[in-house]
């Protein structure tokens, strides 16, 4: 019995390590790939950069620009290639496909694409001799896809606003209000500027189904998560919201094919890879999703999480119950748990605009930033700064706007006391708003900060300090790719119940680096509520 236990113990991992799961992220820039084994290891990581190993498409940062400014593209046929050229990396580097038993992937959000009358045919029955990109060459209607820069939609956002009742009811319906970078605004303004292409198409996908509907050779559902950045779904039933579809453009829910939940197993890997790279033929695709959806998956977000990425721009991610849409922000159905939503905040002034002030108040250096926010207190004595270098997302606000314990304007502050006015106005810019959208305090709640700032312990604190939560750091460069590995291991016990966060168990444990001081809640709770009123203040005068 003991060596019958021990000889279990021994070939559960060693079993577990020879089963591969791959996640696949087509983001902006490049295509990535990580191959993890079932132990939660990676064991292999790649890429394709568009610019660089495809130049034939000309693109700059993996899109193209359009004379008008606001119309940004990619072409749907860089992606295809993209992908042939991937899958040879993985078999020069002698990736054993016959081991992946499940894959999934994700996709820049937002982004859609343009299958021709007759695609669905053609990708049943694709010849294992040729290359992804000679045999698709015309199945798509539309060549340059809209992608998530995109802002040339603005007059369909209306349009849909006005349909739906207002910016406020359509959040309500879709967890937005209507975004020019949102897929059925970008639908709606193809219908009219392209309206021969539009009647060839028998089919749209999102980015992240475009992908899946490769590996599967037939299209590919849309997931809830990443099909809740398209102001068309319904995030409570889940559905295509009616007054959303026929505002858009007619016949759309058959375009767009059912939505299913993003745990889905679509189906096996069609035969052209199981003959052209040797993948099982019992390899399974779980639903692709957004590059969003899937860095929450990656992060292992939990119920009572934030995370804080601290980038060029500063992102937030929530796990939220009861979804509160607003304004401003997104809520997503949750990639991971059925149950769930996601809040994502982005805010364009976070690491640059810290820089120009390390430039102009800390010598240019970390260290002086860093030495700045010790020696200044909690609540910076009641001075308290915005700056928007560029003009933000959240809120639509410009310029530098500073004032003193009084709610009096100021024209400058001292150097320490700038520094820390830029770090508490940021996080609590961030809090006030993840607040809106549902963020509260409850037993547990951690903060998980990742990104080039999250190196900076001091900056920590005041994240600790502003939003009275233990703050955790989490490296992880490939979050979308991994947390699609992680997905891909999950579609395949998720029928029978078993939960993300048990699957994902074993993975690295983020590090605790900062803890609230004990006088944090006294001094911002009172702060947050004059920043709140000073934040109208400076929306209305910018
Ligand atoms: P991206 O959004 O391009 O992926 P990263 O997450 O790599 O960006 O973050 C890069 C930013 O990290 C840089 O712009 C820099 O301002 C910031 N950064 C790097 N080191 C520090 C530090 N010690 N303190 C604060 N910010 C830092
Ligand atoms: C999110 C968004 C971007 C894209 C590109 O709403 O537009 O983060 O997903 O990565």
């Amino acid at each position: 019995m003991l060596t019958l236990l021990l000889l279990l113990l021994l070939l559960v991992p060693m079993m577990a390590a020879a089963s591969l799961y791959l996640g696949f992220d087509f983001s902006t820039q490049q295509l990535k790939v990580v191959a993890m084994d079932g132990n939660l290891n990676v064991v292999h990581q790649n890429s394709v950069q568009f610019d660089q190993e495809l130049p034939e498409f000309r693109t700059q940062g993996g899109v193209h620009i359009h004379a008008d400014g606001l119309t940004v593209t990619s072409p749907v046929l860089m992606w295809v290639k993209a992908l042939d050229l991937l899958l040879d990396k993985l078999k020069r580097a002698g990736l054993d496909f016959s081991r992946v038993r499940a894959l999934s992937g994700s996709g820049q959000q937002h982004g859609s694409v343009y299958w021709r009358r007759g695609a669905s045919e053609t990708l049943k029955q694709l010849d294992p001799d040729q290359n992804l990109h000679q045999l698709l060459q015309g199945s798509f209607s539309v060549s340059d896809c809209p992608v998530w820069m995109d802002s040339s939609s603005t007059q369909q956002c209306l349009d849909l606003q006005a349909a739906a009742g207002g910016p406020l009811r359509l959040a309500e319906i879709t967890g937005s209000r209507a975004y020019e970078r949102f897929t059925g605004n970008q639908i709606a303004k193809l219908r009219l500027t392209q309206a021969e292409q539009f009647q060839e198409t028998e089919r749209i996908s999102l980015v992240s189904s475009f992908a899946a509907s490769l590996f599967l050779g037939g299209y590919a559902a849309i997931d809830y998560s990443d099909g809740s950045g398209m102001n068309l779904l319904d995030i409570r039933t889940r559905n295509w919201s009616e007054v959303c579809l026929e505002a858009t453009a007619p016949h759309l829910g058959r375009l767009l094919g059912a939505p299913l939940p993003s745990t889905s197993v679509l189906g096996p890997v069609s035969s052209y890879f199981v003959q052209r790279c040797g993948f099982s033929e019992s390899c399974r695709v779980v639903a692709f999703t957004g590059d969003n959806p899937a860095s929450l998956a990656g992060m292992r977000l939990q119920r009572g999480d934030t995370a804080v990425s601290l980038g060029t721009s500063d992102t937030l991610f929530l796990w939220i119950r009861r979804p509160r849409p607003a304004p401003e922000g997104h809520i997503f159905c949750n990639p991971v748990d059925r149950r769930a939503y996601m809040a994502l905040l982005c805010f364009k002034n976070g690491s640059l605009t810290r820089e120009r002030i390390r430039n102009e108040c800390a010598g240019g250096s970390w260290e002086g930033f860093s030495a700045a926010l010790r020696d200044t207190p909690l609540g910076n004595n009641g001075n308290i700064g915005f700056y928007f270098d560029t003009m933000e997302i959240t809120p639509p606000a410009v310029g530098v706007h500073l004032f003193d314990s009084d709610d009096n304007k100021v024209s400058s502050l001292s150097p320490q006391v700038e520094v820390r006015a830029l770090v508490e106005g940021q996080f609590m810019s961030r809090r006030l708003h993840a607040e809106r959208l549902g963020y509260s305090i409850i037993p547990g709640t951690r903060v998980l900060a990742t990104g080039g700032a999250s190196s900076n312990k001091e900056i920590l604190q005041v994240l600790s300090d502003v939003f009275n939560a233990p703050v955790y750091t989490i490296d992880l460069s490939n979050s979308a790719c991994l947390g699609s590995a992680y997905r891909a291991l999950h579609g395949l016990v998720a029928e029978s119940g078993v939960s993300f966060l048990d699957v994902v168990k074993n993975a690295p444990e983020p590090q605790l680096v900062a803890t609230p001081d004990p006088s944090a809640p006294e001094v911002y709770d009172q702060m947050l509520k004059r920043y709140a009123r000073l934040e109208e203040r400076v929306l209305q005068e910018s």
